[in-house]
């Protein structure tokens, strides 16, 4: 059975995978190259340094590590001024009904976020008093496929890994529940995220009842 669910934020609970984007194509005109919404499928998950260095791939720019530093501030100066007015109606759909069933049913439900801004984004989507714990990129040195940020969040709720399941869009973060020894459904069209244990396309396909029928097949 499963005792804690551990949640990946962007792109799962909330739709600031959007933000993220436009602050990063803000970056790349600038730089004077095109950024694409494809190539930006490859940043989903993975840390800021780590993201701003395939964005420079794609346009063929090489930096210094200062002038990097200066560049991954500035994208993320950008990224924070766009969540800052954001609210309620970016929580993703089918997401605060399966947070308030897992906490009817006793089920403890943590954060497992990569991101630095994940109590901003809480905060303004009001849905801090769902959460038992919450890691995210503040408490953690390793970026996700590395487990840490999941391992954290079970020690945090008491909840050994093999009764723990993972909720994530990105493919590293399938890596990282695997990883951590726990099970994981990933969020995302059928066909991608084959790593994961199950595949659905939003949280509203969820329930506790499906949960524990999955994971007992
Ligand atoms: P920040 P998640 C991740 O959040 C995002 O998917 C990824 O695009 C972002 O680069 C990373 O957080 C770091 O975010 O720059 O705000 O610290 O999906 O792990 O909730
Ligand atoms: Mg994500």
């Amino acid at each position: 059975p499963i005792h804690a669910c551990l949640f990946d934020l962007d792109g799962v609970l909330v739709d600031t995978a959007k933000y993220h984007f436009l602050a990063w194509k803000r970056l790349a005109d600038e730089l004077g190259f095109e950024f694409t919404e494809k190539d930006n499928e490859r940043l989903k998950g993975v840390s800021r340094m780590a993201s701003l260095d395939i964005l420079l791939e794609v346009g063929n720019v090489q930096l210094d590590d200062a002038t990097k530093i200066a560049l991954a501030e500035k994208k993320n100066n950008w990224y924070v001024d766009y969540i800052s007015s954001m609210d309620e109606s970016e929580i993703l759909p089918g997401s605060l009904s399966f947070l308030k069933e897992l906490k009817e049913h006793g089920i403890k439900v943590a954060l497992g976020s990569a991101s630095k801004n994940a109590m901003k984004i809480l905060n303004n989507a009001n849905i801090v008093p769902y959460f038992d714990a919450i890691i995210d990129g503040t408490k953690t040195s390793n970026a996700k496929p590395d487990p840490e940020v999941f391992l954290l969040g079970a020690e945090a709720v008491n909840v050994s890994p093999e009764h723990c399941i993972v909720f994530e869009d990105a493919e590293a973060g399938i890596e990282a529940a695997t990883n951590a020894g726990m099970r994981s459904i990933g969020i995302g069209s059928a066909g991608t995220l084959t790593q994961a244990n199950y595949v659905v396309t939003s949280l509203a396909d969820m329930s506790v009842e499906k949960l524990q029928r999955i994971m007992t097949q």
